[in-house]
């Protein structure tokens, strides 16, 4: 059976990120996206000034009560931008409805050690609770130090110190933590994985181009999330996530586009239908 996912994030017109890019991305992967806008918005808040943005709080509960009505399942409920504080207790509310669902939160906040504009104290307080209620979560080494209360790492982290962080996400209650864009000490930048039922660690690298794309995070957890529902054990899946994003960010990067647009997904998505081999990772 075809897998379907209920994505809770937000709709941005322009700028390559959210369910613009979750969309297509999951699609390719063979999954069934529904979609539970939490904002529309004309573009992502990077870099096009003044964006529109209707919250679409009230609507959320609403879609939840309908879908239940009908007794419509999901297999995964995954999460990212939120709009408003409320909105955290309506993404546990759709956990809580789909007993057997997969819970996949990309605790979206920041990025580059700056939090997103929108984002409130209380709503990064909020997104806490959030975290706490995952089975899978993806946050940057942003998110990943307001999630712990800590400053954003001044220095590249050593193994250990990136150990530390992936073991105190998870005792928060996430049985899987993956970290994305860790610079280390021993050189280079990875993603790096923890999966606490097994005690396993797990390090994939990748290569540094100097741009930040929006939506990168949110394509990176969706390959890892369709991967993983797909089959995938999680060294596997976090190295196809890497992959694709990796290609997707050098073939921008190649063209010389606006980094505000994103990446140039349409080129890139072929990529996720190819029959080849992730195996590229290694143990942390
Ligand atoms: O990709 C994260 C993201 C999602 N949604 C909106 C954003 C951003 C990052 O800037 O602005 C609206």
């Amino acid at each position: 059976m075809q897998k379907r996912v209920a994505a809770i994030h937000d709709l941005s017109g322009v700028g390559r990120c959210s369910l613009s890019v979750i969309f297509p991305t999951l699609s390719v992967m063979g999954i069934q996206v529904c979609a539970v806008p939490t904002a529309l918005l004309s573009a992502h808040t990077n870099g096009f000034g003044d964006v529109v943005l209707k919250d679409m709080t009230s609507y959320i509960p609403e879609a939840l009560r309908h879908y239940i009505s009908q007794e419509i399942n999901f297999d995964c409920v995954y999460s990212g931008f939120l709009a408003s504080e409320e909105q955290v207790s309506h993404c546990l509310e759709f956990m809580d409805s789909f007993k057997g669902a997969l819970r996949v939160v990309d605790p979206v906040m920041g990025d580059g050690g700056k939090r997103y504009r929108t984002y409130t104290d209380e709503l990064c307080r909020r997104m806490g609770e959030l975290v706490a209620a995952a089975d899978i979560i993806t946050p940057n080494v942003t998110e990943a130090a307001i999630l712990l209360g800590m400053p954003y790492p001044a220095a590249p982290l050593t193994v250990g110190e990136l150990k530390k962080i992936l073991v105190k996400l998870s005792q928060k209650g996430p049985k899987i933590v993956v970290i994305t864009g860790a610079l280390m000490a021993d050189g280079g930048v990875c993603n790096a994985g923890y999966d606490s039922e097994h005690n396993a660690f797990w390090r994939v690298p990748y290569e540094m181009i100097p741009r930040s794309y929006p939506g990168t995070g949110d394509i990176f957890a969706s390959v890892l999330t369709g991967g993983i529902l797909l089959g995938d054990s999680l060294p596997i899946a976090m190295t196809r996530a890497t992959a694709f994003c990796e290609y997707a960010i050098k073939t921008t990067f190649g063209y010389g586009a606006p980094v505000r647009d994103g990446v140039m997904l349409e080129k890139c998505l072929p990529m996720l239908v190819e029959q080849r081999s992730f195996t590229e990772y290694v143990q942390l």
